[in-house]
């Protein structure tokens, strides 16, 4: 029987279970530009552009390769604009009369292909080192599911920085060395960046046209679009900036958005290149003694490690996992995370930077806009879906561990074993953005006194039943208890009106 091969925007690899399960004589590929994925959520309209132009020359590299390809441009006027419409239409048109797709990774997407009318085949996604099979025969009868332990499995089992049995230098993990704030005359280079072509400028005004009101900067856009000019930008990455990746993978300065960092979240997610190919320049780059060993390890375990574990907890935990809101947190996202409106300069440069470039890095998601989303106690669905709307890199397999799990704690511990919460204190030794500030680091409570420090201690005496017994929290506590009572009523009093302004929708 003649079928068709589905292939999503995020499933743009060259080796694709579905397309190796196909029969290039028989079968036709269909890939479809639709408003169903571009509006579940309003997503960023770089992010759209970097899908549309990517799948736009996918299409041609299949047909180059002898595929018979049908594309869906999202303003051609037969679109039905959903995934299991377009199969439906093609399915009509062609004859054909299955389905074969690789897994989704999004159960909604999972879902609406279960109830397609036309039966569709799905394989797994073995683009990814550990299979749904392997996560959960790791996961079985753990009381904690530590990425640690995952990632020392994953070493183990591709072989990456190994000496034998043993971890290269002695170490599994090199991360005490990864956190040094940063200095005077640090010259980042940046992720390489592209001209557009003819393709993206095609695509660029269609999104403009189309998406042009929604949040997000679509202007200078030069995001790879394709695996050749990917790999150019890791050996960029591997050359320029890896060897600084490890030391300052944590800090942030005003102005620098991308620090040391790879840039490479959205074309590895995106199928643009593989965990492999990334991994093995890294570890050449150490292997020549061109980057040293903490940055090379560092940036490996957040590729093996971190991106498979966190996949493998969305498929253990469920399609309910996004939902979850252990700590009953309920305010509503204040605007200034659309707008950049704010005066605590740490948020808004990196709100402004995430409208610009569709981009932040990961220290800037998880202790900036993720840590005071969860000390103000802001609705986890709401910020989450913030997250992935903004982010290039966001689909919902990564972004709600990410967001739910680790940065809002919502899914009660399974992924952090503690809240990732700070007062201004961890920002300001990390990053220059308390220099430029209205607020006062220094000044615990009263006028001028930074948010994050008030609400750091009304965050802890909040949740004082749920985290009081974590050891890793203790101290916390005897802190707390130490301060004067006065002053912790202050502290109280003050964050509540803090909270009132931030309800009310008035600056802050
Ligand atoms: P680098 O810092 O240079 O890291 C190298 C690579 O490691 C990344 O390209 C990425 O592929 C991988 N990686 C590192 N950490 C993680 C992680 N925690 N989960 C998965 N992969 C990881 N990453 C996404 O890909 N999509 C998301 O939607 C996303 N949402 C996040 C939300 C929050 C609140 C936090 C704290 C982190 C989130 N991350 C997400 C993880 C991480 O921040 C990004 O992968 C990283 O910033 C991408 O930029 P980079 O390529 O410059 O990364
Ligand atoms: C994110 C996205 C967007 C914006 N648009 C499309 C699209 O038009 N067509 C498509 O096939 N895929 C798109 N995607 C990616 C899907 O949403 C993604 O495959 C699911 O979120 C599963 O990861
Ligand atoms: Fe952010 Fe507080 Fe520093 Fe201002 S003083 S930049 S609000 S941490």
């Amino acid at each position: 029987v003649k079928r068709l091969i589905l292939v999503l925007g995020d499933q743009l690899s060259d080796d694709l279970s579905a397309l190796r399960e196909g029969d290039k004589e028989t079968d036709i590929v269909v890939m479809a530009e639709v408003r169903s994925e571009t509006d579940y959520v309003a997503h960023h309209p770089k992010k759209i552009a970097f899908l549309f132009a990517a799948m736009r020359k996918h299409a041609e590299r299949l047909r180059a390769d002898g595929w018979d390809v049908r594309y869906s441009r999202l303003d051609d006027t037969e679109n039905t604009q959903s995934i299991p419409g377009e199969l439906i239409r093609y399915a009509d048109e062609t004859g054909a009369e299955e389905v074969l797709a690789t897994e989704p990774g999004e159960f909604r997407l999972i879902d609406a292909l279960e109830e397609c009318p036309i039966p569709v085949h799905l394989f797994p996604d073995d683009r990814f080192l550990c299979s749904h099979a392997e996560f959960e025969a790791w996961a079985e009868g753990r009381k904690e599911l530590r990425m640690e332990w995952f990632y020392r499995e994953m070493r183990r089992k591709t072989g990456l920085l190994m000496e034998g049995d043993k971890p290269a230098g002695g170490k599994w993990n090199y991360d005490a060395e990864n956190r040094k704030p940063p200095k005077e005359g640090l010259d980042p280079s940046g992720p390489m960046k592209f001209t557009p072509d003819k393709t993206v400028q095609e695509v660029l005004d269609l999104v403009a046209a189309q998406f042009g009101n929604r949040y997000g900067s679509l202007d200078d856009f030069w995001f790879a679009t394709e695996p050749g000019q990917a790999r150019r930008a890791l050996a960029h990455f591997i050359r320029r900036s890896l060897p600084t990746f490890g030391d300052f993978q944590d800090a942030m300065v005003t102005g620098e958005p991308y620090m040391f960092h790879a840039l490479l979240s959205p074309y590895i997610n995106a199928g643009l290149l593989g965990w492999r190919e990334v991994c093995e320049a890294a570890v050449q780059a150490y292997e020549d003694g061109d980057a040293p060993l903490n940055a090379v390890e560092g940036f490996v375990r957040q590729i093996i490690g971190w991106r498979e574990y966190i996949r493998g907890i969305y498929f253990l935990e469920g399609p309910d996992y996004p939902q979850r809101n252990g700590l009953g947190h309920d305010r509503d996202l204040p605007e200034f995370y659309w707008t950049g409106d704010t005066d605590m300069h740490c948020l808004k440069e990196c709100v402004t930077a995430t409208m610009d470039n569709a981009y932040a890095h990961h220290i800037q998601r998880l202790m900036v806009t993720g840590n005071f989303a969860l000390l103000a106690g802001l609705d986890p669905q709401q910020v989450s879906e913030w997250y992935l709307i903004v982010y290039a890199d966001a689909y919902e397999w990564v972004e709600a561990p990410n967001v739910v799990g680790m940065s809002q704690f919502a899914d009660g511990g399974v992924v952090a074993s503690k809240p990732y919460v700070s007062g201004g204190n961890y920002i300001n030794r990390m990053s220059d953005y308390c220099k430029h500030c209205s607020y006062s680091v220094s000044t615990k409570t009263g006028e001028g006194a930074c948010p994050f420090n008030l609400l750091y201690w009304h965050f802890l005496n909040r949740h004082r039943e749920r985290f009081e017994n974590n050891p890793r929290m203790a101290q916390m506590y005897r802190s707390w208890d130490r301060m004067d009572e006065g002053r912790r009523e202050t502290v109280i009093t003050e964050g509540d009106a803090f909270l009132q302004r931030l309800s009310a929708g008035n600056r802050v």
